[in-house]
């Protein structure tokens, strides 16, 4: 399903992404019960990608995972949405051991129409972080837009279903000119369930 609307300010995108299963629910089954979850705490789920097979990353250090994302609908704070999505993921048995550890369920704000939060100088911190401390730490306030999604196929493949002209707000590219800056095997590597 994809929505032709371009940087509307409501427009909140939320990526999905699990790869361990939850008891005997796995985490494809995971990600459409978070889903569920989302629009019965009064998210309203304007548009949903396809789910995909995507690799772990860092590649070998764990299971593949399936992920997704969906356009969220919501006149709350984006703060607000993400304290909704934590307590969700604390549902789904969520725990927080390691910086990019397996997960039963992981829910992020990919981005909130074109808001740069929670200062353009906070955000380029985060971006440009070298990815051994981006192992170590992680920011304590929201950081919009997410700070490593131009670098992640299996971010922009599923929001390239629902909102592939979206601009970054930063680096001024469109979902699918970040996808064309990455190598064609981070994307072929990303597979439709
Ligand atoms: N936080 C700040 N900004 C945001 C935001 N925009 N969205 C804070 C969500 N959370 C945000 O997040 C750590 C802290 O960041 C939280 O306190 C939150 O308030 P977390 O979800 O606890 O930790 P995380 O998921 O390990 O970190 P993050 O940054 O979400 O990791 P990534 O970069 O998303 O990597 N491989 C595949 N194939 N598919 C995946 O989905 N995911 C990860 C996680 C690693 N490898 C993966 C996948
Ligand atoms: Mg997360």
């Amino acid at each position: 399903m994809e929505v032709s609307l371009v940087n509307n300010t409501l427009d909140t995108v939320v990526a999905l992404g699990a790869n361990l299963s939850l008891r005997s629910q796995s985490p494809e089954m995971t990600l459409e019960r978070a889903v569920d979850a989302m629009e019965t705490s009064g998210l309203v789920i304007r548009a949903r990608s396809r789910f995909y097979k995507t690799p772990c990353f860092p590649a070998g250090s764990g299971p593949d995972y399936v992920n997704a994302a969906v356009l969220v609908g919501s006149e709350l704070p984006p703060r607000s949405v993400l304290d909704i999505l934590h307590e969700i993921e604390n549902r789904f048995g969520r725990q927080r051991q390691q910086r990019w550890g397996m997960r039963t369920l992981d829910l992020d704000i990919v981005c909130c129409g074109d808001q740069v939060s929670p200062s353009l100088k906070e955000y380029n911190h985060w971006r440009l972080l070298p990815s051994t401390e981006q192992m170590k730490s992680a920011p304590e306030r929201l950081i919009l837009p997410h700070p490593r999604l131009q670098d992640r196929a299996f971010v922009l493949v599923p929001m390239a279903d629902i909102l592939p002209d979206w601009t970054h707000p930063v680096l001024g590219q469109t979902v699918r000119q970040m996808l064309d800056n990455l190598p064609d095997e981070d994307i072929s590597a990303i597979q439709p369930l």
